[in-house]
């Protein structure tokens, strides 16, 4: 499990009175209150983040970048303040290296596309592990097939660990690139991913880190870490959905080309030739979702106001405490069982399909995902159709925690 950063005790957080921010967890789902227990899928979002996108539209709507008026301003000035809210939330060297993408799945292709057209070769190879979701594989594969570059992948231990000696022998000059991430979405996993930098780094091959599952749970310091890349969505952080961030250093960001053409990525153009805006604004064709960025800044507003010490012992009490309380059920295997997790319990029930498992749940008004979780490689890893997946945020309590357990109980009851 994660520890909270060393010597410093978190401060007292009410987290009975936090959850009481959450609107959505007072509804019901099937005619019961509903324990909602897919934040690994999409947070829900607090009144003070859902208020600051009401307050953007109602107040301060204009185009940014590009009008000389008042409230044009006043809308360019909130949005690029969120930016600056993102570079202190991950300790950024600076706002230029925050790129507001849609998410994610879109930070990983930009980075597929545009560093892979310029620096990958026929035969270079991309290193990635087994227990990447499906957007940290399908856009190497797709540059790999047009470059003719090889996609290699790290094996894993039945515990859901990365093999450091393997990633030790496939890490070589042919490697190109090493997308990782921080933490696996189907497992919880938590990947030593300083040390893979730090390994990639000693023969000059960047990384890039998938941090869509790391940053609701852990302080992010891109400079500890020293990555090259580092991209997160903000709907998995209290944040809406369509706006994530891709971190890049400036170096990789100036070398690579741009992604998309179009208004606000360049500087001058003629029908002759373009050339292209400074960073960040290279990166950020056309309008962006203004509403977006101003409810990520108000997210991370609201993460830091909590504290990521209180937030890592809140959810690793749920996670020892789910984790004790569901192995006692008899019939139950619990799919990961890495040393380093956080947050999320992935299991199966012998005798029953993870689908009857979550349909079950569902009618208890507890809300589960099952299925391969876009891992559908790792599922074969383990030679599984899938899991259930519990997985909790720090508006979880352990009345949550045993809805499930009685819920999974009732399912082994009925279903075995
Ligand atoms: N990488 C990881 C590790 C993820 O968990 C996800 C989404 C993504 C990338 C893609 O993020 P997006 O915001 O661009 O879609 N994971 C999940 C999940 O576990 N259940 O639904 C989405």
């Amino acid at each position: 499990m994660v520890t909270a950063t060393k010597n410093k005790k978190s401060k007292k957080v009410d987290f009975a009175k936090i959850r009481e921010d959450f609107p959505l967890l007072k509804r019901e789902m099937n005619g019961k209150p509903i324990v909602f227990l897919d934040s690994a899928a999409s947070s829900q979002k607090p009144s003070y983040v859902i208020d600051a996108m009401n307050s953007y539209y109602e107040n301060l709507h204009a185009n940014v970048h590009r009008g000389v008026y008042q409230l044009s301003q006043e809308a360019t000035d909130a949005f690029e303040k969120s930016r600056r809210l993102v570079q202190e939330f991950i300790n950024a060297p600076s706002d230029k290296e925050c790129i507001f993408v849609r998410g994610t799945t879109e930070g990983i292709n930009l980075v597929a596309n545009c560093y892979g057209r310029k620096f990958l070769e026929a035969g270079d190879e991309v290193l990635i592990s087994t227990m990447e979701h499906h957007s940290n594989i399908v856009p190497w594969q797709m540059i790999c097939e047009e470059k003719g570059a090889h996609l290699k992948v790290i094996p894993i231990n039945e515990d859901g660990e990365i093999i450091m000696s393997e990633f030790d022998k496939l890490l070589t000059n042919k490697t190109k690139i090493v997308a990782i991430n921080h933490i696996s979405n189907a497992l919880g996993t938590i990947n030593p991913v300083k040390e893979i930098i730090d390994k990639a780094h000693a023969i000059n091959v960047p990384v890039l880190i998938d941090g869509a599952q790391a940053i609701p749970h852990l302080k992010i310091d891109v400079q500890a870490l020293d990555a090259d890349f580092y991209t997160f969505s903000g709907h998995k952080m209290c944040g809406p959905t369509g706006i994530g961030i891709l971190y890049g250093k400036e170096k990789w960001l100036n070398a690579m080309p741009p992604y998309h053409g179009g208004g606000e990525m360049i500087e001058t153009v003629t029908f002759e030739k373009t050339t292209y805006n400074t960073l960040p604004h290279k990166f950020e064709a056309g309008t962006p979702d203004i509403a977006g960025v101003i409810g990520l800044g108000a997210a991370v507003e609201y993460m830091q106001e909590i504290g990521h010490d209180a937030i890592i012992e809140h959810e690793n009490d749920l996670l020892a405490y789910g984790t004790s309380q569901l192995k006692q059920i008899e019939g139950i295997r619990i799919v990961g069982e890495a040393k380093e997790k956080a947050s999320v319990i992935s299991f199966l029930l012998e005798g029953a399909h993870p689908f009857d498992v979550g349909t079950i749940l569902d009618k208890l008004g507890i809300a589960v995902r099952t299925g391969h979780h876009c891992t559908q490689p790792l599922m074969a890893r383990f030679g599984i159709p899938g899991t259930v997946r519990a997985s909790f945020a720090f508006y979880n309590n352990k009345a949550d925690i045993d809805k499930l357990v009685e819920g999974v109980k009732r399912a082994a009851r009925m279903l075995s």
